[in-house]
């Protein structure tokens, strides 16, 4: 065993960002581990960690571009592969203009600092109003709730798990997910210690779900209902006189705006909407006010309904009014070591956030956050007219699978004339394109998470090297970015990229140092590409050495060094307010006038009555969104893609467990498996995401074994949150009737 090397690497496959500890002999992975130093993860890991290994060796998983030849797929070097793109791209774009190509960026690119530091270039490139993202089926109400409220779109408050007395988690299984907008490696391992010194956890899910299941109260809301329960327990603290803001007090506009919007949303109004009694809203409620320390989190199942950006909000508001913002054992917000805008500019003041710098050319959809609404890319691309979507470039993303009205979509990439798409797999998405340029395996390239420290419940910094060199010839995926947005300026195929590059970093450094620019420029010169941007950001960053001006601060070297000891730990999160806030106020937005304004829309829905039966989603924990399923050690095991339906369903519709039953929304209609559960909560059906690996021209052996069904065939690619653009994902009516077993 002598010539075992021992590598440690940040598991870039979800947001917990656990250390790992990689053995590696004769160049191959002999084993997956928790790294026990590790100052975020402390050891802890997850079944997906230990299947990175399954990942690079996966025969399917793309090593060589791919070019569409008379339909087929074929093999070519990376020149041949820029010179088709460079001899059809530019093209399109002079005859049909900018906004005809358009660009979609997936989940795996907030994993990758390459993608992430890079991307914006390509984006700028093309000058394209048409750039989507998975954001938009994700986290986009999350961050522009914070935004309005806190001024940045990434200035998240999060629960202080190791410190709080009360946590209440509403659409959310951090036990299965590991957290989302919230870096939280080991949920149980904190919920239980938080348990162990006598505080409480609260779950409210259409599901008893496996967080639900350790915690010490669960109560089932209907799906789409959380609006209604987090404006009744509003009023019910203005009711009760339980507001208090803490530390905060005079850091806060907009109570009295509060107060009024809430006003319509008694408990007794909203209780059958919710499917909780009148008085559990209320007790609910006191128990979070008494709490001596006590935190809300929420998500996807409160993001992806038609009011992900008021419950968002909402969810800040009881934060806020309980005196648990910006406390200890509140919430609180992360201090990044490098990239955050809100560690940049003035502290305590800015611009604040805004939307609708232009819109959808056929829905009229805003931008949020520079983008346009993922569910509007079928239609922009079928629409004929000035602007029509006539090229597209992919960026690790599924679409197909992922985004409402799969089968719409994958109508559409047919249309175009013309699609490249940067993935590791020829998948249900890829299989449209033209072009397939692959990056490395995750264990070829070095790390740093650019977004999660801003969304960890701890602050640190840590780097990855790479653990097994890639293979000669092999662009990292920033130069291939690159190298696409130098083909789309018109400087060709053949640019050189590391030219380009210094090109680039010495207009960055004009424009962000200015006399200091040349100095910073000779300070970095150890490294290039993404490593050069992230030393730049380290030593400006909160903690840097500021160029060797503060010696004990932080650099790229430093952080470095610190890989086998698991990282720098840079503290518990520490109040931030009022520096943190970058409102135009300078204060705290409690009632953001668009906020108020979208109430009117929630009020006039109260007295809808609620559907029969609804479909919402489930992760498991050896999935990942709709990319993992070729993976030998996460696809064994029981079938995952089931239907889960309560017995008392089961019964009303007659469905047999383990026989297959069609849902339909409209003319939508999947088969899929039938699991009878009593964890779900009766008139709910909840079905996993990212299956349906039975679409013709997908490489992806192993998946295809058992493809299971696309929830996302069911589902409409109309229905948005109108604020945020994020699609509703949940609480979707069907009708379910049971078929013959196959
Ligand atoms: N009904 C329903 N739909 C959902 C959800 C839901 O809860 N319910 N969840 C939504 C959420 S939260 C999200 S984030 C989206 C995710 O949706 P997407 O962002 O589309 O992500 P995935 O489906 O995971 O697809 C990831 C793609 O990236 C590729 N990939 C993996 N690694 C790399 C890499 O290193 N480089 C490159 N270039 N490509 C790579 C994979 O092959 C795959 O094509 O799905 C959403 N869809
Ligand atoms: N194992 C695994 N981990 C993952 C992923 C994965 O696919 N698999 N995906 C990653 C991604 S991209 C993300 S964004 C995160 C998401 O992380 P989480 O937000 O924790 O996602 P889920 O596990 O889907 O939990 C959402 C919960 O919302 C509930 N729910 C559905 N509708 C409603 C509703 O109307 N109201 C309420 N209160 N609850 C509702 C569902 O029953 C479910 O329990 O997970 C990440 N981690
Ligand atoms: S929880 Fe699992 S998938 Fe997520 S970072 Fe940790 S090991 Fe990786
Ligand atoms: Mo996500």
């Amino acid at each position: 065993m002598s010539d075992t090397t021992t590598h440690h690497r940040i598991c870039p496959l979800c947001e917990a960002c656990c250390g790992l500890e990689i053995q590696v002999r004769d160049g191959r992975v002999t084993g997956i581990r928790g790294h026990d130093a590790d100052v975020l993860s402390a050891g802890y890991i997850c079944p997906k960690g230990v299947a990175l290994k399954d990942l690079h060796e996966d025969p399917d998983r793309l090593r060589a571009p791919l070019l569409k030849r008379d339909g087929v797929f074929v093999e070519v070097s990376w020149e041949e592969a820029f010179a088709e793109i460079e001899r059809r791209l530019p093209p399109l774009r002079a005859a049909f203009g900018r906004h005809a190509v358009a660009i979609t960026v997936g989940n795996p690119s907030a994993h990758k600092i390459g993608l992430l530091t890079y991307f914006g270039k390509l984006a700028r490139a093309l000058g394209t109003r048409n750039v989507f993202s998975a954001s938009t089926l994700d986290q986009m109400p999350k961050q522009l709730a914070s935004g309005l409220m806190f001024g940045h779109w990434l200035s998240v408050a999060l629960p202080d798990i190791s410190r709080t007395d009360h946590l209440l988690v509403l659409g959310a299984n951090p036990l299965v997910s590991n957290g989302s907008m919230w870096t939280v490696p080991d949920f149980r391992g904190k919920a239980k210690a938080l348990q162990a010194r006598g505080g409480k956890l609260v779950v409210i899910d259409p599901r008893r779900t496996e967080t639900a299941a350790i915690a010490d109260a669960h109560h089932f809301i209907r799906p789409n209902a959380d609006v209604f329960l987090l404006a009744a327990m509003v009023h019910t603290l203005f009711a009760e006189g339980l507001v208090t803001l803490g530390n905060v007090a005079d850091r806060v506009t907009g109570v009295d705006a509060v107060r009024e919007a809430v006003a319509p949303f008694t408990p007794e109004e909203v209780a059958p909407r919710c499917g909780i009694a009148a008085d559990t809203i209320r007790s609910l409620t006191r128990e979070l006010a008494a709490a001596p320390r006590a935190a809300v989190y929420a998500r996807i199942g409160t993001c992806t309904q038609e009011y992900g950006t008021l419950c968002s909000w909402l969810v800040d508001v009881l934060n806020t009014l309980t005196g648990n913002l910006d406390r200890e054992g509140g919430v609180l917000f992360a201090k990044s070591a490098a990239f955050a805008s809100n560690t940049a500019g003035k502290p305590g003041i800015g611009k604040g956030v805004s939307t609708g710098r232009h819109h959808a050319r056929v829905s009229g959809a805003p931008e949020v956050y520079g983008e346009l609404p993922v569910t509007c890319l079928a239609e922009e691309i079928e629409t004929p007219g000035d602007g029509q979507i006539r090229a597209l470039i992919t960026v690790a993303t599924n679409p197909v699978l992922s985004a409402p009205d799969g089968p719409r979509l994958a109508r559409a990439l047919e249309q175009l004339d013309f699609m490249v798409s940067l993935d590791i797999y020829l998948n249900e998405t890829t299989r449209h394109a033209d072009v397939i340029l692959p990056g490395l395996s995750p264990l070829e390239e070095f790390h740093y998470d650019v977004a999660f420290p801003q969304l960890s419940w701890r602050n640190h910094a840590r780097y990855s090297p790479p653990v097994l060199p890639a293979p000669p010839g092999r662009p990292a995926e920033w130069q291939t970015i690159l190298k696409l947005a130098a083909i789309v300026r018109g400087d060709g195929a053949a640019a050189d990229v590391d030219a380009l590059d210094e090109a680039e970093f010495a207009q960055d450094a004009q424009r962000l140092f200015g006399a200091h620019a040349d100095a910073v420029i000779a300070a970095t010169a150890a490294y290039r590409g993404p490593e050069r941007l992230l030393d730049v950001a380290l030593r400006s960053g909160p903690y840097g050495d500021k160029f060797s001006r503060k010696a004990e601060g932080l650099t790229l070297a430093k952080v470095m060094a610190a890989n086998p000891a698991g990282g720098i730990d840079l503290g518990p999160l520490q109040p931030r307010i009022p520096e943190v806030l970058r409102t135009p106020s300078g204060q705290v937005e409690l009632a953001p006038p668009t906020l108020l304004a979208d109430m009117a829309r929630a009020v006039a829905d109260l007295a809808r009555p609620a559907p029969d039966l609804v479909v919402i989603g489930r992760r498991d924990v050896r999935t990942n969104n709709s990319w993992m399923h070729n993976l030998p050690v996460l696809a064994k095991g029981p079938f995952r893609c089931t239907a889960r339906v309560h017995p008392a369903d089961a019964a009303r519709l007659g469905l047999r467990d383990g026989a297959l039953a069609r849902l339909a929304n409209g003319p939508r209609q999947i088969t899929a498996q039938v699991q009878i559960s009593d964890e779900m909560m009766p008139g709910v059906i909840s079905l996993p995401h990212g299956w349906g690996h039975d679409l013709p021209g997908s490489r992806l052996r192993v998946a295809a074994e058992r493809p299971g069904a696309n929830l996302n065939a069911l589902l409409d690619d109309q229905q948005r949150d109108p604020l945020s653009g994020n699609a509703v994902l949940g609480g979707v009516a069907v009708a379910v009737e049971p078929l013959e077993a196959a």
